[in-house]
């Protein structure tokens, strides 16, 4: 079990890519669907912001610099397993089972048709709440008796809420098979990550509730895979919850709303630039015979096409009923809402 209070930083790589610590025992298949990852998750993302750019996607939160946090985060989980997250968590989904069609519906302004089989609930812009729901998730788990567990991601600004902290409180005090995953990418939007707490860390905060906590290196993924898989196996053995904080940084905008040239240092964005976690994975898997560069050619031109595809079939989607994104919302409408719902028809003469 790790610590209560968690001041040391676990990492398996050095941000060059040497082995630092305990490299786990995972297959080839393993090592390099990792990685498949990883690289998806950059691509996705860079070409959202394009798609965005060109006015072929809605509003995208980019999670570049965050791929081997959001790999490691959903990658030892199963299939019954359930796992919560906000719009930064897109890419955990992903491979948890959403398909990237979804994902482009949900950025897409369409209502996402999340299938249950995947064991995500769509993610949550209501910044923590998807930690209660993860303990609510948790505790039937456990009231049920089945071998599962559920995780949930939360932003280092979220952890300054009341649901995350009532949350963490919850789960302790009921010992459910939950695991809270802190992304502490530097910022919460404009505000540094230093403003959200007087603690050395974010993983510090779980002693106060009675949770164990583990501290890793967010671009280490096999750091975080090890991590994940050692809090997964003592939940689903009734160990009880725990807390990773995934130190890690945002190397984009906010969002595509944002513009971080007015806040961010570009000494801090050249200084973790060096700390890539794609670069030091693949650099690791080329030293252990994993990898080549013509496979990596390869599979990031697979990669690219299967986005592409995913993208030929979202674009010819019919386009989505706005009246649905009001008349799903509430049983009976708030007169605001019927009022905002007339003005959009309206506005887009479709009344
Ligand atoms: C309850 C709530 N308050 C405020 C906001 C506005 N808001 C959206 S994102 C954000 C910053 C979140 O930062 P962090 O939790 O670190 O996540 P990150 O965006 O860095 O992944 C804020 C304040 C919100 N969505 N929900
Ligand atoms: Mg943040």
């Amino acid at each position: 079990m790790p610590p209560m209070v968690a001041d040391t930083i676990y990492q398996v790589l050095s941000p060059e890519g040497n082995v630092v610590g305990n490299v786990p025992n995972l297959p080839h298949s393993t090592l390099l669907s990792l990685y498949r990852w990883m690289v998806f998750g950059r691509i996705f993302s860079d070409r959202m912001v394009a798609m965005q750019r060109q006015g072929r996607m809605g509003t995208f939160a980019p999670l570049n610099g965050q791929e081997a946090a959001c790999v490691g985060m959903a990658a030892p989980l199963k299939p019954e397993d359930w796992l919560m997250g906000s719009y930064r968590e897109s890419l955990p989904y992903m491979v948890k089972g959403v398909p990237l069609l979804v994902q482009l519906k949900h950025w897409g302004g369409y209502i996402p048709d999340y299938p249950f089989e995947a064991r995500c609930l769509p993610f949550q812009i209501v910044l923590a709440t998807q930690a209660l729901h993860c303990v609510g998730i948790a505790h039937a788990i456990k009231y049920k008796k089945e071998p599962h567990v559920a995780v949930v991601g939360v932003g280092d600004g979220a952890t300054s809420e009341g649901d995350f902290n009532e949350a963490l409180n919850f789960a302790a005090v009921f010992q459910v098979p939950a695991i809270f995953v802190v992304q502490n990418n530097g910022w919460a939007i404009s505000v540094p990550r230093r403003a959200q707490t007087k603690i050395d860390n974010f993983a510090q905060r779980a002693a106060g509730f009675g949770l164990p906590a583990q501290l890793v290196d967010g671009n280490d993924i096999l750091a975080v895979t090890s991590a994940m898989t050692d809090a997964i196996e003592r939940a689903r053995a009734g160990g009880g919850p725990s807390l990773i904080e995934a130190v890690t940084y945002r190397m984009a905008a906010h969002t595509t709303a944002d513009d971080p040239t007015r806040y961010q240092p570009p000494e801090e964005l050249a200084l973790w630039a060096g700390r890539d976690p794609l670069r030091r994975y693949r650099k690791f898997l080329i030293d252990r015979g994993v990898l080549t560069d013509l496979a990596d050619e390869q599979l990031h031109d697979e990669v690219t096409a299967e986005f592409e595809a995913a993208v030929a079939e979202f674009e010819s989607l019919p386009a989505q009923d706005v009246s649905q994104h009001f008349d799903l919302a509430l049983a009976r409408p708030t007169p605001q809402l019927a009022r905002q719902r007339r003005q959009l028809l309206q506005e887009l003469e479709l009344e």
